[in-house]
């Protein structure tokens, strides 16, 4: 076996094997070569070799958001490191576990004019979980592993990025053939489990409230939570709103949050406004529903979550800190159905929304909402969808998505800067298709993703060109400005020299029967990974998605 010499890489290197971190990500570097040459030694874990830093860290966050269990970052010292940073706010946002490790130099050397050496410690702390700051020596090598193990218990249980910052001194490439730290070191356990909260109290309120409504955010596909919602939703009185990247599917849920309240006055939303409001999940992507549940507050806020509670609605009352699974199994033991119109009134909105919708879409034009309606019933079944920012998240939004399909979008800091990137992770290590539908500014911001030698042949990129940031033509405020353009961006790139240059297949659509023609073979098996190009017009999109508002 070879492991390298410094302990402290062999101290950080076996923790994670003990702690199953089975993926690590590396960018090239000296300073971290003792890490390197570690990783890449063990037996247990794969690596991966990816130069570019803000690439690295959201391929691995693409993997980690599939498995659900952290997955390394290795880089060298300086700005290298900042390259995360991304990545980290995204995962810190989106509960996702990261374990970030960077080789710095030893403290002598910082601050007094060596290369390449910046202020690493803690440099990640706004958003990190947990911030191992190691000390070379051996006399701390009881310290330094107390570190490491509670940094990556954290990350773990806790789910999110964690950073563990280690000096080293040179000789960097040194190795050996037996690991020269001690067995009982690895055997540090540091957190305790959390206790649960009683629910009676909450489940009386909820047996005497009429109108109650769940609001399931961001979720990574959970069937047991989309059977206990179900049986939730057989009361009346309670309405499930589920956003897209939810994962979860029932005909009787509320799919598409904006369809459904886009037309309602303030008038029409009082006949909405929860007694109580339960959420749990991520990220909420429906800015309208946050807007009227500010306006009209729900009597009581609770939401489900192991970790945080943010307070979106302005009138969080309680936090449940607890697993939503948990939670359910306890919580839907102590609930009773109640008489009420409240679900009845959901229901119908929804019947009448779809009718609208379909009548509107069979006789639109070519556009953003048009090439929607038409790729997203494209995808083929059991495929991974993951979804750029921007009105790429929104326009999927207002359809209905087939039951089969798993849909991912990194909503956690709604960055445009790490999408595709993400999208080729979570690709490689799923054996589903993965399909990327993104924006043209998206695409080409994160364009050295494609720099990235672990893309599988079935993974398909579908980006939608309306040559510039299409959604600053429908939020209020650009368009009434002497600066759209250094909003919108315009361009005439196109994705045609990436695709030859990173030997992806390229194929274009300009009209629906381009498009509908080109999707019968694409998803098929070929011999490389493939994009297809769809050029729409901006100031159609604009006018097209305003009346589609307006049929509602
Ligand atoms: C890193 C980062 N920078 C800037 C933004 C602000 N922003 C939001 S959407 C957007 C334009 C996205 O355009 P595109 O990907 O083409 O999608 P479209 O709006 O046309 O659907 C920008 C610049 C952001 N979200 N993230």
């Amino acid at each position: 076996m070879i492991y390298p010499k410094k302990e402290l890489a062999q101290l950080v290197i076996e923790y994670c094997a003990v702690y199953e971190v089975a993926h690590v990500v590396i960018s090239p570097g000296s300073r971290n070569a003792p890490l390197t040459i570690g990783f890449i030694n063990h037996p247990q874990i794969k690596t991966y070799s990816i130069v570019d830093e803000r690439c690295a860290a959201f391929f691995a966050l693409g993997i980690a958001q599939q498995t659900q269990k952290p997955v390394g970052l290795v880089c060298t010292s300086g700005s290298a490191l900042l390259n995360y940073y991304p990545a980290i706010a995204e995962a810190f946002y989106s509960d996702i576990p990261l374990i970030v490790i960077s080789a710095d130099r030893p403290k002598h050397l910082i601050d007094i004019g060596d290369g390449q050496a910046i202020r690493q410690e803690n440099v990640f702390k706004n958003h990190s979980l947990y911030n191992a700051n190691l000390i070379e020596g051996e006399q701390y090598n009881n310290e330094n592993a107390k570190q490491i193990a509670t940094a990556i218990q954290v990350a773990t249980r806790k789910k999110g990025p964690i950073h563990i910052n280690i000096p080293f001194d040179e000789p960097l490439y040194e190795t050996v053939d037996k690991l020269s730290i001690k067995n009982e070191i690895l055997n540090i356990d540091t957190i305790k489990k959390e206790r649960v909260s009683n629910f009676e109290e909450y489940a009386s309120l909820w047996n005497n409230s009429k109108k109650k409504l769940v609001i399931v955010g961001a979720h990574y596909p959970n069937k047991k939570l989309q059977n206990q919602l179900s049986e939730l939703a057989k009361d009346e009185s309670v309405l499930i709103f589920t956003e897209t990247t939810s994962n979860i599917h029932h005909s009787t849920f509320i799919n598409s949050i904006d369809k459904l309240i886009f037309p309602l006055t303030d008038g029409d939303f009082k006949r909405l406004q929860p007694d109580i409001l339960l959420t749990l999940g991520g990220m909420i992507v429906s800015k309208k529903i946050k807007q009227l549940l500010r306006k009209h507050q729900p009597k009581h806020h609770w939401h489900i979550d192991s970790k945080n509670a943010l307070d979106t609605y302005h009138s969080l009352s309680h936090h449940f800190k607890i697993n939503d699974t948990e939670f359910f199994q306890e919580f839907l033991k102590l609930t009773t159905a109640v008489k009420s119109d409240y679900h009845e009134y959901g229901s119908i909105l929804k019947q009448q929304r779809k009718e609208k919708h379909t009548q509107f879409l069979a006789g639109v034009e070519f556009s953003d909402v048009k090439v929607f309606d038409i790729v997203l019933g494209s995808l083929p079944d059991n495929s991974h969808i993951q979804l750029g920012n921007s009105s790429i998240i929104r326009y999927s939004q207002l359809f209905d998505i087939k039951d089969s399909l798993k849909v991912f979008c990194n909503r956690g800091t709604s960055g445009i800067d790490g999408s595709t990137s993400t999208a080729i992770g979570a690709a490689h290590i799923v054996n589903n298709q993965t399909v990327f539908v993104t924006g043209d500014i998206s695409f080409f911001y994160d364009s050295n993703a494609l720099w990235n030698n672990y893309i599988k042949n079935n993974f398909r990129i579908i980006l939608i060109n309306n040559s510039g940031g299409g959604i600053f033509r429908f939020i209020p405020g650009p368009s009434s400005t002497n600066a759209l353009e250094y909003f919108e961006t315009p361009h005439h790139l196109t994705a045609k020299q990436l695709c030859e240059m990173y030997h992806f297949e390229y194929c274009t659509a300009k009209n629906e029967g381009e498009l509908k023609e080109k999707l019968i073979t694409f998803y098929n098996a070929e011999n490389a990974p493939k994009l297809l190009e769809i050029f729409t017009l901006g100031t159609i999109n604009e006018e097209t998605l305003k009346r589609y508002f307006n049929s509602l």
